[in-house]
């Protein structure tokens, strides 16, 4: 079984423009996030390439992975562990084929359905949600609810990564609702200080 972080720092500079991708992977790293998900929107394919690798170099010194949202040829190019999919992404077999069985593939769910079509296309965890309101993506859809990763937690045997609104302050009721993990955009990246947030995430999970 492959190690999927719990605290899964989501790099973002469409909600804010303060922090590169690149910053936001470093202060996080420093503040304890233990997977870093480089999720860019914008900018050319070698400007990806170039940030994926410059954030892979810290991740490796880090021991932690990196995970490209969306994109397998920029996972490719800079050496990632990986790719985070969604229904509309590229499909989650096609990636298997080209990243190989030791890649970490994370795919979006977000009910027991998409759930169960990750696991069946061979996803090794599931990005659920929005768990909670989010303005971050604005095609995310209504929120699930923590019910909801209760019930995918209980019948999808893969670890549950819970995403969308999430702050340091709704841990542990994910965490008592079976979620393996979180994955955060704005609680860190619009944070005044995104290295004291993360590591407020990290202290609240407890590992
Ligand atoms: N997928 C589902 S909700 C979401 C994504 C990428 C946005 C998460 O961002 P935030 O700011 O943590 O709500
Ligand atoms: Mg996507």
């Amino acid at each position: 079984m492959k190690k999927i972080g719990r605290f899964h720092l989501i790099t973002d500079t469409v909600i804010q423009s303060r922090f590169s991708h690149v910053e936001l992977a470093r202060m996080a790293i420093k503040g304890g996030a233990d997977t870093i998900q480089y999720r860019s929107k914008s900018g050319s394919t070698r400007e990806m390439i170039d940030a994926a690798i410059k954030i892979k170099a810290m991740c490796a010194e880090a021991g932690i992975p990196l995970i490209i949202n969306d994109r397998v040829d920029v996972a490719i190019a800079s050496g990632a562990d990986g790719v985070h999919l969604g229904d509309d992404d590229f499909p989650i077999p096609l990636a298997r084929k080209l990243l190989g069985p030791g890649a970490i593939i994370g795919g979006s769910a977000g009910n027991i359905d998409e759930a169960l079509k990750c696991l069946n296309d061979g996803a090794d965890y599931i990005g659920s949600g929005p768990v909670y309101g989010t303005k971050t993506k604005s095609d995310a859809g209504v929120a699930i609810g923590v019910e909801s990763i209760r019930l995918i937690s209980g019948k999808i045997p893969l670890p549950v990564v819970a995403i969308g609104g999430v702050t340091a302050g709704d841990v542990d009721e994910l965490m008592a609702a079976g979620a393996h993990g979180v994955a955060v955009i704005s609680a860190v990246c619009l944070s005044d200080d995104p290295e004291r947030e993360a590591r407020r995430f990290r202290n609240s999970m407890g590992f």
